[in-house]
């Protein structure tokens, strides 16, 4: 197993017309999911990937798991929960904007994860573990069970790469802050949004952010910066990397979850940092061209440089 990565996945509805969601009377049915959408774009660079999770015992939760499974994303370690639900969010799709984005998910059948659903031989297999922030902003139990997979992750010696994934509908930014940066600081590689470093840091510069992230454990530091592309910072290296031209944005939600596919992906091929750092610019990218949260990413046949000819970014 390359990565394992845990998190909740809903169902997203895309409205079929633009405007507020009370004059809108169609809708598209996909999923999302920020763990499972990084998983779901691994297994399309042709990683070996899972996806621990909780799910509710009902259709949507079936369709979310054969969805995944479908993708080629070992879903092996995935529960149902049999009172709690499957949860669901909706886009606002907004003209010219990025959609505003509600959820349904308080009490869903993810939030009740506890640390016993994980099984620590799962993990022993894994080479990277990828958290996000978004899982101990779930419930109290997601929070120690993120804590619990921190741990495991250690005694495996597996790798975990965190993205702090700051979600403020789910939590207070005290709370966010305090948790995440206590996460980040106990994590090998962190990869920001550069508003999250700030949040967690208190720093506004990506060199800033990075050196503060950048201590303990912390091997990596990957500051991501929309169009600009990213900085990332080792303890022996630091560069700014351009972002990948794109022709046009219709939706970036799911272009930070390309991001973490594509750098680990490079990581996993043991390229150097910055091309690591370059191929998740360029997976993040194809992400903006759908509505959708996973439509949009490549499978390796299209980006893989040696079958392309291509420059490896471009
Ligand atoms: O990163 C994309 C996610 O934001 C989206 O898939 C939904 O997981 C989601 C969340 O919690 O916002």
């Amino acid at each position: 197993m390359d990565v394992v990565t845990l998190g909740e996945s809903m169902i997203l509805l895309t409205p079929d017309t633009d405007g507020p969601l009370r004059f809108v009377n169609s809708f598209h049915k996909t999923i999302g999911g920020a763990e499972s959408n990084v998983a779901i774009a691994l297994s399309r660079l042709g990683h070996q990937v899972g996806w621990i999770s909780k799910l509710g015992d009902d259709e949507f939760g079936l369709y979310i798991r054969n969805f995944i499974r479908g993708e080629g994303v070992d879903t092996s370690q995935v529960t149902f929960a049999k009172l709690a639900s499957t949860a669901v969010y909706f886009k606002e799709s907004q003209p010219g904007q990025d959609p505003k984005v509600y959820y349904y998910r308080k009490h869903s059948a993810a939030s009740e994860m506890k640390p016993l659903d994980i099984d620590q031989a799962y993990f022993k297999q894994a080479k990277f573990v990828h958290l996000t922030g978004i899982t101990p902003a779930l419930s109290a139990s997601c929070k120690e069970t993120i804590y619990h997979a921190i741990k495991l992750a250690r005694q495996s010696e597996a790798k975990i790469v965190f993205d702090p994934n700051v979600r403020l509908k789910l939590w207070s930014k005290q709370e966010a802050k305090e948790t995440l940066l206590d996460i980040a600081l106990q994590s090998d590689i962190v990869l920001p949004g550069i508003e999250e470093g700030e949040l967690i840091t208190g720093e506004t510069e990506p060199e800033k952010i990075a050196a503060a992230l950048l201590k303990g454990k912390v091997q990596a530091v990957v500051v991501k910066l929309g169009a600009k592309g990213a900085y990332f910072a080792t303890k022996d290296e630091s560069a700014y990397v351009p972002g990948y031209e794109v022709k046009s944005i219709i939706d970036t939600v799911g272009a930070g979850d390309g991001f973490a596919a594509g750098f680990l992906s490079g990581l996993i091929r043991e390229w150097d940092y910055k091309k690591a750092v370059q191929f998740g610019n360029r997976i993040g990218a194809y992400a903006l061209g759908v509505k959708g949260d996973v439509e949009g990413y490549p499978f390796w046949q299209q980006v893989n440089p040696e079958k392309t000819g291509e420059d490896i970014l471009r």
